[in-house]
């Protein structure tokens, strides 16, 4: 057989497995596809070195190179199938096998799919040897090139049907089905002169869009409202099962509330702020009344993953938000349902598209990334970040330098700025809208022609200063005065 014709039957084999379990996932759950799944089991074994080398190169893009580093890596193995099979289907059969156990194996240990969810990596491997095999007869026995043309029609037929049918669960309807959520006690309007948007901050509130987005999720889980149901359990007397009318139907609360990742570096984007409205994590909790001896409210999404709190903490402060910025949740921020914890790190609180309040202790249950090697307490470090000038931007006469300080949720008492290690500057302060929330700073300096570095930092309403030293996000966040370097013209 010629090697490229052998090449291409390896490929086109591997496309029809990997379409047939597509298809098939639609309808027992997507994230059943065993390219998904693949994805998402490499994903939960990255080790948290390779998984912090991702974040920090690719940013949150680092799950799109994941997908498209297995596909090359899944191409190379078709071609190669395909080229050792030249003389006998054997060895392109035992790769079909092997790769459909690796995809058995991902899905079975999704922990957001059903027991029928094994149907899609199994029908994966079928299509797989069938296709293989039926192609490389062809390849020997006829010049014809229909058999292959018919076989790839069929497999982008199947992938492409798969992904109309997998993302029919129509979320955005249920989304606008649920219509207005009116809180009862609305969060205080945002002041005028709470951002310098002009100067360079972010706008105070940031829009559903522009909110940075952090999970685990290779395809965000889609969830209708009249589906979902949230069970409150483990150590309380009365365990409870609340529908998505049954909360939407309490007294809603608006709280504004900056949400926070941990892995942001000094001077990072994973930091936005939204109005959320929901009902008091700690309402629910106490009329389920919960036992003493509890100490961690462990939360769980739809998907897997996992997060752990101080119950004393929540029942004090957090929302189960179900709506942001007058809407309901959009889904990648966790409709229906999510956390939202203001001075807890979101990896031990935030937990979207959230199925699950279990009441426990420490001892007994470890969130997602604590056995990854994160702390197991994370409340936020008070931090702020310089947003202009930008690093090595250029500043025409008068600089002015602005940006973003936080300290949930004891709230930002000062902020000041140092040009060239020179004396610190106390910045103007925006409005003071929450100690939940951000504050925005600017300071007006008349520098030299030439290049400068600047230096931020901010003080909590407690008299605590950020700490100088320079620390990675690992285990616990990131410490260290942010510093950018211009140039005045
Ligand atoms: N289900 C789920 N919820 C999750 C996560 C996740 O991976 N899966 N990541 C958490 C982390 S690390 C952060 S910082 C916040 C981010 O919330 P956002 O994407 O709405 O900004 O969500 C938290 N909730
Ligand atoms: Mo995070």
């Amino acid at each position: 057989m010629k090697p490229a014709k052998a090449a291409l039957t390896g490929l086109i084999a591997l496309a029809t497995a990997l379409a047939a379990g597509h298809l098939v996932a639609a309808f027992v759950g997507l994230s059943a596809s065993p390219y998904l799944a693949v994805g998402n089991a490499a994903i939960d074994l990255t080790p948290s070195w390779l998984k912090d080398f991702a974040v920090t190169t690719f940013g949150t893009a680092d799950k799109l190179v994941l997908l498209i580093c297995m596909g090359v890596v899944l191409v190379g193995i078709g071609i190669g199938a395909g080229l050792a099979s030249r003389n006998s289907p054997a060895p392109g059969t035992l790769v079909a096998v092997l790769l459909g156990f690796v995809g058995v194996a991902a899905v079975v240990t999704r922990p957001d799919v059903g027991q029928l969810a094994v149907l899609a990596p199994v029908a994966s491997t079928a299509a797989g040897v069938y296709a293989f095999r039926y192609l490389h007869r062809e390849a020997e026995e006829s010049e014809s090139r229909r058999g292959f043309l018919i076989t790839a029609g069929l497999a982008v037929f199947a992938g492409v049907a798969g992904q109309l049918f997998g993302s029919r669960t129509d979320v955005e309807g249920s989304r606008q089905a649920v219509g207005d959520l009116t809180p009862k006690v609305k969060a205080p309007e945002i002041p005028v002169g709470a951002d310098f948007v002009k100067d360079g901050t972010p706008s105070f509130i940031t829009s559903g869009d522009d909110f940075y987005r952090i999970d685990t999720a290779l395809s965000v889980p889609r969830i209708r409202a009249e589906e979902w149901a949230l069970r409150v359990h483990g150590m309380v007397e009365r365990p409870m099962v609340l529908t998505f009318e049954e909360i939407r139907s309490r007294d809603l609360v608006e709280e504004t509330v900056t949400l926070t990742c941990v892995s942001n570096e000094v001077g990072g984007p994973y930091i936005s702020t939204a109005n959320f409205v929901g009902v008091r994590i700690g309402d629910v909790l106490r009329e389920a009344g919960v036992k003493a001896g509890a100490d961690q409210l462990f939360s769980t999404s739809d998907d897997g993953f996992t997060a752990g709190s101080p119950l004393d903490y929540v029942l004090e402060n957090g929302l189960i938000a179900i709506g942001m910025n007058g809407e309901p949740l959009p889904a990648e921020h966790g409709f229906p349902a999510r956390l939202v914890v203001p001075g807890l790190y979101g990896y031990v609180s935030a937990t979207k598209w959230v199925t699950d309040l279990n009441v426990t202790t420490f001892a007994k249950d470890q969130g997602y990334w604590i056995p990854r090697g994160w702390a197991t307490r994370a409340p936020i470090k008070v931090s702020s970040r310089i947003d202009r000038p930008t690093r090595m931007g250029k500043v025409q006469g008068k600089a002015v330098i602005a940006g973003t300080a936080w300290a949930q949720p004891k709230g930002v008492a000062k902020v000041e700025v140092r040009i060239d290690g020179g004396p610190w500057r106390e910045a103007q302060l925006g409005a003071d809208v929450s100690d939940t929330t951000w504050r925005m700073w600017r300071v007006e300096l008349e520098l030299s022609k030439g290049s400068h570095t600047a230096e931020c930092r901010a003080t909590d309403k407690s008299g605590f200063t950020q700490d100088q030293a320079r620390l990675d996000p690992v285990p616990d966040g990131a410490t260290g005065w942010h510093s950018v370097t211009f140039t005045v013209e």
